[in-house]
């Protein structure tokens, strides 16, 4: 748990890297990033909710974002970056939080500036964001309230998407780095990457950027670095993904009724076997066997 943390903090200051983390919102996810090499985990907020049919929108409690996030911590060795929404409440929920979130291992977590209960950012209603001071409150908090320095707390800039101007959005950036930050989201729901090239143009602090880009997807990695962006977040891809697929499949069956006609688009039994650690599993069950049998 903590070479996770320390395994993120050693990305962060390697200056040639792009961190790629990839959205998840179980155990079986975060392994899934893990094997197909990407570099951390984010431990989706929208993920979490709608996994539990729950609009992404402070209905789940922090325990079951928390939850979710310790089981990831637990199935790969990859950092788990937290989504923590609001921090799930004032500066008091903010404190537990930090405590909670870090004795669970988790790599670092993330607190956007926006009234408890949150929204969703693509939906376009309840935008509110709370005033400056009282998130760099939050902020200070967290920082205070981690014990480990190597946990890492991130700042998430919602003006864009509440339709406040670019210069908002830098103010308040400049004052959440301030507060003690180790690095800023700004968010966009904008088609094309062009508040986000502007705001990174015209970023100067050294706290590193990260980005979430859902809805620029023309995106590419030589954009990504010409504009010293540190982190990108591929949100919610996978659950998207694996929704298409599975509706692909049981449409298939329910019209044909034959598995047949579905078994080109499964994975094969074995490869679940080996995300269960089923042989590890196995091999250690026939040591103890044998270690049973000597003793005899
Ligand atoms: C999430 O994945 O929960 C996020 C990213 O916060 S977004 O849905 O783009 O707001
Ligand atoms: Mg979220």
């Amino acid at each position: 748990m903590i070479s996770q943390r320390k395994t993120l903090k050693d990305l962060i200051n390697d200056s040639t890297k792009i961190i790629r983390a990839v959205g998840a919102h179980n155990a079986l996810g975060a392994k899934l990033v893990e094997i197909n090499g990407f570099d951390a985990v984010w431990a989706s907020g929208f993920e979490i909710s709608t996994a539990y049919a729950r609009p992404d929108a402070n209905i789940l409690t922090m325990t079951e974002f928390l939850y979710a996030a310790s089981q990831m911590v637990e199935a790969t060795n990859l950092p788990i970056i937290a989504d923590c929404d609001t921090g799930f409440g004032n500066v008091n929920n903010v404190i537990r939080m930090v405590k909670d979130y870090e004795k669970a291992g988790i790599a670092a977590v993330c607190i956007e500036d926006k009234l408890f209960p949150k929204m969703n950012s693509f939906i376009s209603t309840r935008q509110n964001l709370i005033c400056t001071e009282e998130f760099c409150n939050k902020i200070s908090a967290a920082i205070n309230t981690r014990v480990d320095p190597n946990f890492l707390v991130i700042a998430r800039v919602e003006a864009l998407i509440a339709g406040y101007s670019m210069n908002e959005a830098l103010e308040r950036a400049v004052a959440y780095s301030e507060s003690g930050a180790d690095m800023i989201l700004i968010h966009s729901k904008q088609k094309d990457p062009s508040e986000i090239f502007e705001f990174c143009k015209k970023w100067t602090h050294k706290t590193p950027i990260v980005i979430v880009p859902t809805t620029y997807t023309s995106l590419n990695l030589v954009q990504v670095k010409e504009h010293n962006i540190k982190m990108v977040i591929y949100a919610n891809q996978a659950l998207r993904a694996s929704i298409k697929a599975v509706n692909k499949v049981l449409s298939t069956l329910n019209n044909t009724g034959i598995l047949k006609s579905i078994d080109s688009e499964l994975a094969k039994m074995d490869e679940l076997f080996e995300l269960q650690g089923m042989n590890e599993m196995l091999a250690e069950e026939k040591l103890y066997q044998l270690m049973s049998i000597q003793k005899v």
